[in-house]
């Protein structure tokens, strides 16, 4: 790619984040998505940060605005109301517990990692933002430690929106095991945006919606909900994510002076919970079904993070090697030999970008630096030939999902572009 080529894409990369703007925050895309998302915006700050450090601040502080009194950070902000998306407001129900309208579950804690990402490009006026929001981060992975621990000390999601990772066959046997009655008559809105072969079922949409019920009936009280709970997966995801962030956090709080013993004990707790995801008969990194304590069996995007968490493992780095060899834009959300791949549904087989720029970081900070660089060309020539869509198709890179995609451009600005945040 030559130099002008690149910088022509750098220059479309910013003005998506720019149209996406919404006023101190971003929507993911126009239409399908009206709204701010919480790991989205954190990707959001992170491309802001390559060339407007204020605007990237911005985007932080107005997704943690929206943070619950209980200190959970909600997964979707309803700023304005919006009919293009279903559910809504009124079907999450989950009024009074903060300052903004929002839905009752949270999503994967990539905030304090691109806090720390903005906060070491600028130090100066830093400092003084990062005390702003330290506290408030530090509140939200309380909140996770206290109400999203498994016994083994996986963090589990309850319900398979909070992992970002919608339809990962990551969950399909304990989605089998809902029986969504009571759901009701709705009108999906997303399937008139995109191709309904692109998006969940049915009978997925069925079980989300019956899950959002039992929250809202349970007024999203934690506790009530913890009882009897009716889907609990733990998921690599959200471990690697969350110890990850929990890291930074420990950074950021020891260069404040702040006190980090709480923290490091959530760094101890998470990384002696990583082994229990591990596939007892393919030695890779998986969800399990705490309900019945059944591994999923599937190597998705996913199982590839433990680098991005701090961790070596020599199985992982096998099956990636085989993965960066065979396919041509890596990683498949899920792998393409499994009878489930789908190649243009969502999440159980497109590459996402974000997830291939959080793998990768993982493993230049590691040091497997052929590697990190082999993922971050395919991704790179993926959003060059085939613009910012929300996600890709791993063999032949057709776009999929929305368009104008706000974290597929923040990736191509802060990661998967030659300028690679250098600008
Ligand atoms: C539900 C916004 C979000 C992402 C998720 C992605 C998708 C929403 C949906 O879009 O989920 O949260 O309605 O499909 O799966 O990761 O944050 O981009």
């Amino acid at each position: 790619m030559t130099k002008n080529k690149w910088l022509e894409i750098d220059e479309k990369a910013r003005n998506v984040l720019l149209k996406n703007d919404r006023g101190g925050y971003t929507v993911p895309t126009p239409n399908l998505y009206p709204y701010q998302w919480n790991w989205d915006s954190a990707f959001a700050g992170w491309g802001f940060s390559t060339f407007d450090i204020e605007r990237a601040w911005q985007e932080l502080d107005t997704l943690f605005a929206g943070q619950w009194y209980n200190g959970m950070v909600p997964h979707i902000l309803f700023r304005r109301n919006d009919p293009d998306y279903f559910p809504g407001p009124e079907v999450w129900g989950a009024k009074g517990h903060g300052p903004i309208s929002s839905s009752g579950i949270s999503q994967p804690a990539v905030a304090a990692t691109f806090v720390r990402e903005i906060w070491e490009k600028d130090k100066s006026t830093g400092n003084v933002r990062l005390r702003k929001i330290f506290p408030k981060l530090l509140e939200w992975h309380r909140w996770f430690m206290k109400w999203r621990l498994s016994e083994k000390n996986t963090v589990f999601i309850s319900h398979p929106w909070e992992a970002g990772r919608d339809n990962s066959p990551d969950w399909d046997d304990a989605m089998e095991a809902i029986n969504p009655f009571d759901v009701g008559v709705y009108t999906r809105r997303d399937t008139s945006h995109v191709d309904s072969s692109m998006r969940p079922t049915k009978e997925d949409y069925d079980r989300y919606l019956w899950l959002v019920k039992r929250g809202r009936e349970l007024e999203w009280d934690e506790q009530l909900m913890s009882k009897n709970r009716p889907f609990e997966v733990a998921d690599p995801t959200m471990t690697f994510i969350l110890l990850r962030a929990c890291r930074d956090l420990l950074f950021m709080a020891e260069a404040l002076n702040f006190d980090s013993a709480e923290i490091s004990e959530w760094c101890t707790k998470l990384s002696d919970g990583i082994e229990t995801l591990r596939n007892p008969n393919g030695g890779f990194f998986n969800a399990i079904n705490c309900l019945t304590g059944a591994h999923s069996g599937n190597i998705t995007s996913a199982s590839f993070l433990n680098w991005y968490a701090g961790m070596h493992d020599e199985k992982t780095l096998e099956i990636l090697a085989k993965t960066l060899e065979e396919i041509n834009y890596p990683i498949p959300s899920l792998s393409i030999d499994s009878e489930k791949f789908d190649g243009m549904r969502y999440w159980r087989g497109p590459t996402w970008a974000i997830l291939n720029s959080l793998v990768g970081l993982g493993l230049a900070e590691m040091g497997y630096l052929a590697e990190a660089e082999i993922l971050r060309n395919s991704t790179q020539s993926l959003i060059a030939e085939h613009g910012f869509a929300e996600y890709f198709h791993p063999i032949n890179g057709t776009p999929g999902g929305g368009d104008s995609f706000t974290w597929t451009a923040a990736v191509w600005l802060a990661w998967a572009s030659p300028s690679n945040g250098e600008h």
